[in-house]
């Protein structure tokens, strides 16, 4: 159980329990010296970042926004809101290859990964935080622990499910979720992997690398109710099963 879990288990509420956990945190941070990168990927998400970026915690010390040529007006929402905020474009294409640039580019000793569609609560930041501070690698988020997100059709809940099966089965692990954007690991920790994906494959092919690497990885579930608005941007069936691919080979990869 994680810190917040206990204190809502001793009568705190949720907004309480996360004020106290942010507390602790900057104390943490304080004493080790550490920086906290926010790292967001975007392709066009115009009406969706608006609901992300305010949300986030003053325990940050660096928002990076790395952006896929987004073709609205994403980039000027996005400084409009964090004028502080520090925003690249991506060398190459798709989300794997954004991820890959903007950890290389992150300031911070920590970072959180957050998708930009509004789908997760930056303020949950503190929660992934925790375990990394606790001696963890790896804060991976779950959207899937407590039931299908409401705005997740059934199809891609079946489809999460076979692949978090497919993964506890290979790699004896006893995971909820593998596919949530949500995640909070040392950069040092992600640099030690190798990655040869570009797609949004590479993060389950970033997790199970990590799992084969004997690196501690902590399960943080958060709430989500799926993007707010615009349209995803992968195919979530060949994507799905791009996934799932990738999870096999790499049990059989050396
Ligand atoms: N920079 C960059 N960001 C991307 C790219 N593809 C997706 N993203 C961002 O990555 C995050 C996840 O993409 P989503 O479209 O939400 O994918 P999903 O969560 O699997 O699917 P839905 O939430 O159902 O749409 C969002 O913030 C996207 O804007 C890309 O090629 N480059
Ligand atoms: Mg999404």
């Amino acid at each position: 159980m994680n810190e917040i879990t206990a204190m809502q288990g001793q009568g705190y509420s949720r907004a309480e329990s996360r004020d106290l956990a942010e507390d602790a945190l900057l104390k943490a941070k304080a004493e080790r010296e550490l920086r906290i990168t926010v790292l967001i990927c975007t392709l066009n998400e115009e009406e969706n970042i608006p609901h992300v970026l305010p949300k986030i915690p003053a325990c940050v010390d660096e928002v990076l926004v790395v952006d896929g040529r987004s073709s609205d007006s994403t980039v000027a929402v996005v400084r409009s809101l964090r004028p502080e905020a520090r925003i690249l474009c991506q060398p190459g294409r798709g989300k794997g290859d954004a991820l890959k640039y903007g950890v290389e580019q992150a300031s911070g000793h920590i970072i959180v990964t957050l998708d930009a569609d509004g789908e997760t609560d930056p303020q949950d930041i503190p929660k992934f935080i925790e375990p990394l501070l606790q001696g963890c690698d790896f804060a991976k988020g779950s959207r899937l622990a407590k039931g299908r997100p409401l705005r997740m059709p059934r199809y891609r809940w079946l489809g999460n499910k076979i692949l978090v099966l497919t993964c506890n089965l290979l790699y004896g692990t006893r995971y909820t979720d593998i596919c949530s954007g949500y995640s909070a690991f040392w950069k040092r920790a992600f640099l030690d992997i190798e990655l040869t994906y570009d797609n949004c494959e590479m993060e389950q092919q970033l997790l199970v690398r990590a799992k084969k690497a004997g690196m501690k990885i902590a399960e943080v579930v958060h709430p989500s109710d799926g993007r707010i608005a615009g349209t995803s941007k992968v195919n979530g069936i060949r994507q799905g099963f791009v996934d799932w691919l990738v999870v096999v080979k790499e049990r059989f990869h050396a």
